[in-house]
């Protein structure tokens, strides 16, 4: 099998989850460090659009979002599986809104004004103003990541407690072992708290505390750097390991080999255009043809994504 590449970058709350989920598997990986803004022009050749962070790529199959990343490694590294079949409609609903509403809320109390002192994002006038700039890019035509401070901080407090609360009585959300709950949580958890100023906070939920001191020392596996542009020519000198396949899950009328085009369905309305390469009930799969990365799949999770036929 070919590594796996993480494109990421180290302030990333959803890349944090991915690396911590792979050092929970104990797994070796490579690691590309992507710009934090626009423009990714190496992350561009591979998925040909979508511009969210992280993205994992396996030789010239290209993941999107982390909720198929992380079902991708737990199949690929069954060992202390962290999606039970039995418990999948229940922990997948949980994971979902961890990812899109208490992400959201993560944002607003992550960057309230006070928060801000030392980011290195806002370190000096220019690098805010472009950070800014492109997350305005970014999030055009949605409104699905902003929240207000004032609406949000009751909402975090509130799950901040329930949630020490039920770590008082397990190890893990999942039980005396964490399922993929735990991570999604983690990851906004520790958005907030490793910056410290908010980091005192967390007196106040000492379950909570100790938890994500658990899930801090599974450590982020053996990454190992590599460049984007040797990402790249791996893709180019790879092979698609992905068969075509249509299931008929609505009234889509979409075949294979469509022209069609693949974006979030909450934020970050950058298509990825492509030929229908796989429409299933979990996921959507296109082929694209990159000048420098050559033949890729590009692979969507069917949660939180649109396809439709391209114009
Ligand atoms: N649903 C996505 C969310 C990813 C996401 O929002 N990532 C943030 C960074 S943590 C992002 O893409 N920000 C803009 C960027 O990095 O360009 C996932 O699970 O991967």
């Amino acid at each position: 099998m070919n590594e796996l590449i993480l494109h990421q970058y180290a302030a990333s709350p959803f890349s944090e989850k991915v690396r911590c989920l792979l050092g929970y598997k104990q797994q070796a990986y490579r690691t590309v460090e992507i710009p934090v803004i626009m423009p990714k022009p190496d992350l561009m050749a591979l998925t040909g659009g979508y511009r969210k962070t992280p993205v994992l790529q396996v030789g010239a199959d290209i993941y999107c979002d982390t909720s198929l990343i992380c079902r991708l490694i737990d199949r690929l590294y069954p060992d202390k599986p962290v999606y039970s079949d039995e418990q999948i409609a229940t922990i997948g609903a949980a994971a979902h809104w961890t990812d899109t509403f208490l992400f959201k809320v993560s944002v607003a109390v992550a960057f309230q004004p006070k928060a801000l002192v030392g980011s290195d994002l806002f370190s000096d006038q220019a690098t805010a103003e472009a950070f800014m700039a492109d997350r305005a890019d970014f999030s055009k035509g949605s409104t699905e990541l902003g929240i207000d401070l004032a609406i949000a901080e009751p909402h975090w407090l509130l799950h901040m407690r329930r949630l020490d609360n039920q770590l008082s009585t397990a190890a893990f959300l999942g039980g005396e072992a964490p399922n993929i709950l735990d991570f999604s949580t983690y990851h906004c958890c520790w958005f907030v708290y490793k910056n410290d100023v908010l980091k005192a906070d967390l007196a106040n939920f000492q379950a909570l505390s100790k938890w994500m001191q658990a899930m801090h020392a599974f450590g982020q596996g053996e990454a190992v750097a590599m460049t984007g542009e040797q990402a790249v020519d791996i893709a180019n000198s790879s092979v698609i390991s992905t068969e075509p396949k249509l299931t008929v899950v609505s009234q889509e009328s979409l075949s294979l080999g469509d022209i069609v085009e693949v974006m979030p369905i909450d934020y970050g309305f950058q298509p990825t255009k492509g030929e229908l390469l796989v429409s299933s009930m979990e996921e959507i799969v296109v082929k694209r043809s990159d000048q420098r990365a050559g033949q890729v799949a590009v692979h969507f999770p069917r949660l939180g994504f649109q396809v439709s036929k391209a114009p």
